[in-house]
């Protein structure tokens, strides 16, 4: 069973940001990401038992880009 989540994700202004983000998300164990720099966002598959929203969220922060879960 597969979750997903759409993430915000700030402070990206070029396409090499998106790939710098999609990179480090699709590095991580069981996640499968595709980030869009129009919307900002963040759109992630992962699997549960390997991931989940705060991970995420803490892999984007690590690559200076600030990601969280829109209201
Ligand atoms: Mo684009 Mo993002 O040149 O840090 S990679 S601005």
């Amino acid at each position: 069973e597969r979750s997903h989540v759409d993430l915000r994700v700030e402070g990206m202004t070029c396409a090499s940001c998106v790939s710098h983000v999609e990179n480090k998300l699709n590095g991580l164990p069981g996640v499968q990401a595709s980030v869009n720099l129009a919307t900002a966002s963040a759109s992630v598959d992962y699997d549960p038992t390997h991931a989940d929203p705060d991970a995420l969220i803490a892999a984007v922060d690590e690559t200076g880009y600030r990601a969280s879960v829109p209201a």
